[in-house]
């Protein structure tokens, strides 16, 4: 890692010399430094909630219902009895709507269904909440951010809309049937709402949004990602959290996953399998986690940190230096190997092969990897990894591959498919489709990202966080994103920066400190041009007010703070204090 950090650093200091120059004459080549764009200016709502949305006409637009909520808690769900934030939310219109309502090739009902939240008290900004999985649903427009419900960008003062991305219904992935459906899941919601909702703001405050953000995390951070190919001109701040931006590649390396662990699977009786349907309780599936279950994952993270630990300086059961650890670390190598059966310190050869495959991102007899390869990292103990490796890669990616992420329609079940097929299926164009399903869920030319040159152009910024023990999307491909940007975009640390998660799982959750808001720092690099270099995050311990983490380790204060450090620089111990407090790290 040092000498990575030193070759950064010195082109740090190269393009800054450049640009310096260019301001004289020369070096034309280099992008100037981007403008700074001017902070937003509060307002304040101005009439009634039912007057405003009665004044407000859009192209294909139906409000539904407009109601002034009062200032305090509001539920985090649409939930019956779901929990209520743990701050107050400000006093602000709900405006629930739907847009586009039309008929699918496939005779069913589609529209895009969104709600806005607009406080009373405007802080002048547009938050864009982007959700996750298979979208289908309208969660509330808080614009929650990282980790337990602490804050969000509502309860900041930015007006937010959320939406379901064009159908009904979380978790079916059936409206893949449709085309425009499809493209609506993909990009085209994002890009029909944006305007809508700040025709809205306009006739709310009097005036437009001086600044607007787009920000989610999973499929929301991929929404973001691809918002920033597509609509450039539209965002001045993206917040990408755990990006799928390779979704239906991950989502094949997660079915194709499903067979190797079965494979390693002793055969259980359905009837009396511990694993269930993670959105249908009472159905059973097949205890694919037998073959690396909670202890071998426990035996595995026990050698990573054995390893890799103290590579930051700190003995913390956080793994800081993520990259050093990749090349530290090799689980057949390192993890002692069974010579009877089990022990609870060692694992078979089979085991350990397998794990290294699926580390590696899954393979076709082509040769060719699905996704990108996963970082060792302690995250790999934590329930949220079993779930995406055991439950949602048999429950959930098989019918989104069959119905989306799979060119035409198909079906794909876990643990028998044509995995080449698939792949080449990702990148070929369906039957009634205008896009691949790669180009449909991507953000455009991702490979080479010069896109981004648009961003900094306008002086926008991109913020990305990426838990490190993420089972579904890699921390790694997010990485390998920004080393893009960087080969493409001059001094491309002015308009991206990235934040590992050591141990946090998809996210959120993990033998982390996932608890940070990202908004906050994003804001000021756009708008004071103050360009983060950390974030502190806390862990949830006991009587945490966004809800405990019930995997943190014994040992760990349950308050400790650590900094997220802007990629490549790593959190490194000072070498003296309490290794519970941030303010005794420093990122290296
Ligand atoms: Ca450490």
């Amino acid at each position: 890692m040092k000498t990575t950090l030193a070759t950064f650093s010195a082109g740090v200091a190269s393009v800054a010399l450049f640009s310096a120059c260019s301001h004289l004459g020369g070096h034309q080549d280099v992008a100037p430094a981007a403008a700074l764009l001017s902070a937003a200016k509060p307002a304040v709502m101005s009439g009634s909630c039912v007057d405003i949305t009665a004044k407000f006409k859009y192209d294909k637009l139906r409000i539904t219902s407009s109601v002034p909520v009062a200032a305090g808690a509001v539920a985090m769900s649409g939930a019956p009895n779901a929990p209520k934030t743990a701050y107050d939310a400000p006093a602000h219109c709900l405006v629930k709507g739907v847009m586009d309502e039309r008929k699918g090739t496939d005779g069913k009902d589609y529209a895009i269904g969104f709600e806005m939240r607009l406080p009373t008290q405007w802080n002048g900004r547009f938050y864009h909440q982007v959700n996750g999985g298979l979208d289908g649903v309208v969660q509330p427009a808080l614009g929650a951010l990282g980790g337990g419900p602490l804050t969000g960008a509502l309860h900041q003062g930015f007006a937010v809309i959320s939406s379901d991305a064009g159908h009904n219904g979380s978790q079916n992935p059936s409206f893949g049937a449709d085309p425009e459906a499809r493209q609506n899941y993909g990009y085209g919601a994002v890009g029909k709402l944006t305007p809508m909702a700040k025709g809205l703001i306009a006739v709310a405050y009097g005036k437009a949004p001086d600044r607007s953000y787009i920000g989610g995390c999973s499929n929301g951070g991929r929404h973001t990602m691809v918002a920033a190919s597509r609509y450039a001109d539209q965002y001045d701040g993206y917040l990408v959290g755990a990006p799928g931006y390779r979704l239906p590649q991950a989502a094949l390396a997660q079915v194709w996953g499903s067979a190797q662990w079965k494979d390693l699977s002793p055969e259980t009786p359905l009837a009396s399998s511990s694993l269930t349907h993670p959105f249908a309780p009472n159905v059973k599936l097949p205890d694919i986690s037998l073959g690396f279950n909670a202890q071998d994952r426990q035996i595995v993270a026990d050698a990573i940190l054995f390893k890799c630990d103290a590579l930051d300086g700190a003995k913390d059961g956080l793994v800081q230096d993520v990259a050093a650890c990749q090349k530290a670390f090799d689980v057949v190598r390192d993890v002692a190997t069974c010579t009877a059966g089990r022990d609870g310190k060692c694992l078979s050869n089979l085991q350990k092969n397998t794990v290294a495959q699926v580390f590696a991102g899954g393979k076709g007899a082509d040769g060719k990897h699905f996704y990108a390869n996963f970082p060792f990292d302690a995250g790999i103990s934590a329930a949220n990894w079993a779930a995406w490796k055991y439950q949602n890669s048999q429950a959930l990616d098989p019918g989104a591959l069959s119905y989306i992420f799979a060119g035409d329609l198909r079906t794909v079940k876990a643990f028998d498919s044509n995995y080449d097929e698939l792949h080449a299926a990702i990148y070929s164009k369906p039957n009634g489709f205008a896009l691949s399903s790669d180009e449909t869920m991507s953000p455009t030319g991702y490979d080479k990202p010069s896109y981004m040159n648009a961003i900094q152009k306008r002086g926008a910024k991109m913020l990305t966080y990426h838990g490190v023990s993420d089972a579904v999307f890699s921390e790694l491909d997010t990485r390998a994103w920004v080393n893009r940007v960087a080969s493409n975009v001059p001094n491309s640390a002015s308009v991206v920066r990235h934040f590992s998660v050591p141990g946090m799982n998809h996210c959120s959750a993990g033998p982390a400190a996932d608890q940070f808001d990202a908004l906050t720092p994003l804001v000021k690099w756009v708008e004071q041009g103050v360009a983060p270099e950390s974030i502190i995050a806390s862990v949830r311990g006991a009587g945490h007010p966004g809800g405990v983490n019930a995997e943190l380790p014994k040992e760990w204060s349950p308050t400790r703070t650590r900094p997220l450090c802007a990629y490549p620089k790593v959190a490194t111990y000072k070498g003296n204090g309490s290794i519970e407090e941030a303010a005794n790290f420093s990122c290296q």
